[in-house]
């Protein structure tokens, strides 16, 4: 299976997150993928490739195009206020929740930063651009060497995507790269395309993108929101809507749950894109799932990522892994480079 890795990755570098009050240092580190990349390499797991540099038309099939542009300038935008914010990083803390106006783009840069969030969590730097069109880069590249007749490939990207939606960044997530993977397979012939997110997380932007879609199936096995960031979507009664109807399944469960439990779940999900007729598939793959993982709540063993590769490898199907989650950065690299393993 290829590989689609880029240094670039490593310029989104935050200092601090925001949790319960206080700033704290970020989970989402560039080791992670340093770590991913080793292990693969150790184990001599296929080809390394860099990306193709995709344009815009690409990107835009996800994501709007006010919101690139803006995603484009922030930085400059950040420094261009005071020469002193080139040492810090920009993060949000103004939001327009219910009630207030969204369609009137602010002058202001604080009020923008709101406007294409949704947490404070997730900081932007210098280089969040480089690295987020870079990693935007790997899927699509995966996507394509699916298309190019490859059975399986792996976009080793960060930051992470699936808390991204069309219009806002948050959960460490700046664009959705599995959703990019996934127009792409459509951009490219393929008719009903399948995104099965087993980040520990809910893949609420994922979701919002695909929700009033057809020929997309979303489906997501991640702890419950009504204890489990990002709490505001992932509950088990979201079906999707409209044309979508049908074509969103959540399977929401409890902190706690084991592989056993999990595995039930996957099972679930399996049967449900199955049953949609899915010709390709694009995994979600967030490994915070683990017991080590610190800011989760589900007990995987290394082990059980084996288990897990194997088990998507035998649905048959082309298939993109999107890397997302996993803070464990001792065992990360093991844990993903497992899934990975056992696919091939
Ligand atoms: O959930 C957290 C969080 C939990 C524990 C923390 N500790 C112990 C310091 C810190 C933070 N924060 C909310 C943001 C979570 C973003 C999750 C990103 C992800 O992996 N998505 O799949
Ligand atoms: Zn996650």
């Amino acid at each position: 299976m290829k590989t689609f890795f880029n240094a670039l990755h490593a310029r989104h570098q935050g200092q601090f997150e925001m949790f319960r009050g206080a700033l704290v240092p970020c989970h989402e580190v560039p080791a992670r993928a340093d770590h991913v990349l080793a292990e693969l390499q150790r184990r001599q797991l296929g080809e390394v490739c860099a990306p193709t540099a995709f344009g815009v038309e690409a990107i835009t099939r996800v994501h709007s195009p006010r919101y690139l542009q803006f995603l484009e300038g922030a930085w400059d935008e950040w420094v261009a206020l005071d020469p002193a914010n080139a040492g810090k990083d920009a993060l949000p803390s103004v939001w327009p929740t219910r009630t207030f106006r969204t369609d009137v783009l602010p002058a202001n840069f604080a009020a923008r930063m709101g406007l294409f969030s949704f947490d404070a969590g997730t900081p932007l730097m210098a280089g969040t651009w480089a690295a987020a069109r870079a990693g935007a880069d790997c899927a699509l590249s995966a996507a394509q060497a699916l298309v190019e007749g490859d059975r399986a490939a792996f976009a080793l990207s960060r930051p992470p995507g699936h808390h991204a939606s069309a219009d806002f960044f948050g959960g460490y997530c700046f664009l959705n790269n599995a959703a990019l993977a996934a127009e792409h397979l459509r951009a490219c012939g393929l008719d009903r395309v399948a995104v099965l997110d087993v980040d520990y997380h809910h893949g609420n932007g994922t979701q919002a993108i695909f929700y009033q879609r057809p020929d997309v199936f979303f489906a997501s096995i991640h702890g419950d929101p009504r204890t489990e960031y990002p709490f505001f979507l992932g509950y088990a009664d979201e079906t999707g809507a409209g044309a979508g109807q049908g074509a969103n399944l959540n399977l929401p469960l409890p902190r706690g749950s084991d592989f056993a439990r999990w595995s039930e779940a996957l099972e679930t999900a399996l049967a449900a894109i199955r049953l949609f007729g899915a010709q390709a598939l694009v995994i979600s793959l967030g490994v915070d799932t683990f017991a080590g993982d610190p800011i989760s709540g589900f007990t995987l063993q290394s082990d059980d990522y084996l288990r897990m590769g194997e088990r998507l490898a035998r649905m048959g199907l082309p298939t993109v892994l999107v890397f997302e989650g996993g803070y464990a950065v001792a065992e990360v690299g093991v844990n993903a480079v497992n899934v990975v393993q056992a696919f091939v």
